[in-house]
């Protein structure tokens, strides 16, 4: 086909999904049931995406996902870990009840480890092969959604993940030798994916998509000239195989680089490429006139939500004769359709694409490239239209929010604090004891807030009676952490819905969406923000006014121990919204470094001592090529500075960051600079922190609870992992928390970990100090 995608949504408009899987959890649904509504979520897709004009034989990848695309891997070469044995059925082979048990976990064993899917806000779960894992084709699943598909008449091909990525994203088995790799397994699993080539070629299919986006990164255990010979070796037996469909190999998220040649020459009959994450100019004109190679050039953004510049992109595919136009990376990255959302602007609505619009688009291209360009004269001429007026649109360029920035960015210092010891002399006042304690910064979001801020929304309660009750909120999550004993406290954020939702809601330059709902991970979905203009808080004037100050000032005056300032960081705001692509990402990340320079500002005239700008996302952005890592960091780390450095001495700045790789962004933490950093631990059993510099002399908190687990720590076991850090932490150094916010979790096993934590912290505090 001339135009096709690498992967569509599949949560279903209404989040379809995510209803029916978790009433299956929950028991309400069984799994007659499930399937019914599975199917259903297909068949409006399959209806909606042959209605857009995606209606060629193969135009459409069979995407659909009870889960996880990985999971699904896993499952469909059964390569199922030894701990869940258990969850395989009485013919060894994984059913749907078990493929759940492994991404959710069981009584017995802990889920899947799930992490971040390239350089997207989703998570895909992590297989864990070891050298005695078997492979073993179990297409079942497979062939019920090309089944699915049959029955309401439309060809798709099967779209899974490549043997390569699937390894290079495995992690090994608990138990293997040290120095075993997944991807030494690599001939083991072909055999099954040969298998795999032959079944499908007899139920006639004509192509099968393989997606390879680990070829666009760089991999910290595998040589990069070893990966290319994996490309060549892999695909030329895939090509090789007697019994196959066309192979068709994707290649989103970024620059196959020294990956391009053996990949195009390995035998494969279609080959994608990302050419809006990478420049491929004139690679192009070679790959398109390669002879047995088809060439699909990915030029809409599967990523973002901009509309297409259709005159710009036609300019940059000039020349190139035979070509098939996708979209750069699967659409599971950006909600189903722009026209669900009704009371977004007109304007800003003409400026978008969502992943129906996209399609669109990637028709139109292909129709240009087939027919000339006058064939679409009136789509581009829209196209570019809409874009103009993006351009002149008010909001868009504040020019005295760029002087402002490029002013205080210029001044000495806007990036500086005073050294580590002057800031700790000016911040002794706060007279905190050794090895304080402090949460990350939410408390449990009960049902009855939701209910009553739902009940806000819909206009059944006033905005003074919400107000009244995220009062009352606040004031019990107060009176807890000083029954419990705790020495840093927090408000608890029930006035919050989403950590980045709350700001976008607050900054002008954004907008959010009703429907925008994007899979984060299995059923859950977040709802990024637009982030369309230039960003300054709400309010008049430049700066604005302050938002978080009013509940912040309230949880503080009902106390006499500090409460923390709560805010999102520079980076954080960035990752988890749709930027404007009109301009580099430093410049929008400046404008809200600023923006939230200005709370900071407010939070500090209010008396506000300790004020937290979370970064949780810190490493989500960092490029998967290692050459690009150093730019990255630079901005990144400096928005976060240009946030919080032009504080007084005496103001304790805290951060708080969310994954484990500590030891792959220690440069980063360092160049935060905060006064204090709390961090994901608990489940690294702190060894990383051993490898902190002696040269670091500021606070770190590393978690001393795993608060995704719903497991009370003992007192025992907090014990000795505080013991084990003032290993390697000076006691004058080191705080005491929970790895991350406990928006997730009960009161009640909040309070019992809490419990423990302080009286663990007190104990450890006395030995400490007889020493
Ligand atoms: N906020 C935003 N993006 C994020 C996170 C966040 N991306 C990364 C990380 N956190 C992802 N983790 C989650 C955890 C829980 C949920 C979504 C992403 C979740 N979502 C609800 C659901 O799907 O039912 C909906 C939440 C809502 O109503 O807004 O539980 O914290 N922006
Ligand atoms: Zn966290």
């Amino acid at each position: 086909p001339a135009a096709t995608i690498v992967g569509y949504p599949r949560i279903g408009r209404h989040r379809e999904l995510k209803k029916a899987v978790e009433a299956f959890w929950k028991g309400t649904a069984n799994r007659s049931e499930l399937d019914a509504q599975v199917a259903e979520v297909q068949k409006v897709n399959l209806a909606r995406l042959t209605e857009l004009g995606l209606n060629a034989d193969y135009a459409i990848p069979a995407s659909f996902s009870h889960y996880d695309q990985v999971l699904d891997t896993l499952r469909l070469v059964n390569a199922v870990p030894s701990r869940f044995a258990d969850a395989l059925d009485e013919r060894g082979i994984l059913p749907l009840e078990g493929y759940f048990d492994l991404a959710r976990g069981t009584q017995d064993q802990p889920a899947l480890e799930m992490t971040k899917w390239f350089d997207t806000n989703y998570h895909y779960l992590v297989p864990e092969v070891g050298a005695q894992t078997s492979f073993e084709l179990n297409p079942e699943e497979l062939f019920a959604q090309l089944d699915i598909a049959k029955e309401q008449g439309v060809r798709v091909r099967p779209q899974i993940v490549g043997p390569i990525t699937f390894l290079a994203l495995a992690k090994a088995e608990d138990g293997t030798a040290p120095d075993f790799e997944p991807l030494s397994r690599l001939d083991d699993l072909l055999a099954v994916y040969e298998e795999l080539l032959t079944q499908l070629t007899e139920r006639g299919m004509q192509w099968v998509q393989f997606d390879e986006p680990a070829l666009v990164a760089d991999h910290q255990h595998i040589d990069a000239a070893r990966l290319s010979e994996l490309v060549s070796s892999t695909y030329g037996r895939l090509s090789a195989h007697s019994r196959r469909p066309a192979l068709f190999v994707t290649s989103p998220y970024g620059d196959l680089a020294q990956n391009l040649e053996p990949l195009a020459q390995s035998g494969i009959e279609a080959l994608h490429v990302d050419s809006v994450s990478a420049d491929y100019s004139d690679r192009l004109q070679q790959l398109a006139e390669q002879n047995g190679l088809h060439l699909v050039v990915g030029a809409v953004s599967g990523r973002n939500i901009w509309r297409t510049d259709l005159r710009q992109t036609l300019k940059e595919l000039e020349g190139l004769k035979g070509i098939s136009i996708a979209t750069s990376t699967s659409l599971q990255h950006v909600p189903h359709d722009l026209n669900l959302e009704e009371s977004l602007r007109e304007d800003l609505k003409s400026w978008l694409a969502f992943a129906d619009q996209k399609v669109v688009e990637v028709l139109t291209l292909a129709r240009a490239v087939l027919e000339g360009e006058d064939a679409v004269a009136a789509e581009i001429a829209t196209a570019s239209d809409a874009l103009a007026q993006r351009e002149k649109s008010e909001g868009v360029r504040v020019q005295a929010i760029r002087e402002r920035v490029q002013e205080v960015t210029a001044q000495s210092g806007a990036f500086e604090r005073p050294t580590t010891s002057e800031r700790q002399q000016a911040q002794a006042f706060l007279n905190l004891p050794q090895i304080p304690t402090t949460t990350i910064g939410s408390f449990p979001q009960t049902s009855d807030i939701r209910k009553q801020r739902a009940a806000f929304r819909a206009g059944t309660i006033t905005e003074s009676e919400f107000d009244g009750f995220l009062r009352e909120e606040i004031a019990s999550v107060i009176a807890l952490q000083e029954e419990i004993g705790l020495d840093v406290l927090v408000h608890g954020e029930a006035e919050r819905n989403d950590m980045v939702q709350y700001f976008a809601e607050n900054f002008e330059g954004f907008d959010t969406t009703v429907h925008g709902w994007v899979q984060s991970y299995g059923s859950r979905c977040t709802r990024p923000s637009i982030l369309w203009g230039d960003v300054k808080r709400s309010g008049e004037g430049l700066e604005g006014s302050a938002f978080t100050v009013p509940w912040i000032s309230y949880a503080d005056s009902l106390t006499e121990k500090p409460v923390k300032g709560m805010l999102t960081g520079p980076v954080t705001i960035l990752a988890w919204s749709f930027v404007r692509d009109d301009q580099p990402r430093v410049e929008t990340a400046h404008q809200v470094a600023l923006a939230l320079a200005d709370e900071i500002a407010d939070l500090e005239k209010a008396g506000i001592k300790i004020i937290q700008v979370d970064e949780p996302a810190l490493r989500e952005l960092l490029p998967l090529r290692a050459a690009e890592q150093p730019e990255y960091l630079k901005w990144s780390v400096g928005s976060f500075r240009l946030a919080t450095s032009q504080v007084a001495d005496s103001t304790q700045i805290h951060t708080h960051l969310c994954y484990s790789e500590f030891n792959e962004v220690f440069e980063a933490i360092d160049g935060l600079n905060a006064d204090v950093t709390s961090i994901e631990a608990a489940r690294s059993r702190l060894e990383l922190l051993e490898d902190l510099p002696a040269t670091f002399d500021r606070g770190i908190g590393p978690g001393v609870w795993d608060i995704h687990s719903p497991r009370v720590p003992s007192v025992e076991k907090i014990r000795s992992l505080l013991e084990q850090a003032v290993d390697s932490v000076a006691p004058d150094h080191l705080w005491s928390n929970p790895d991350c916010g406990l928006k997730t979790r009960g009161y009640e096993e909040t309070r019992a970990s809490l419990v423990n934590l302080v009286e663990a912290t007190r104990a450890v505090r006395e030995q400490v100090a007889k020493k």
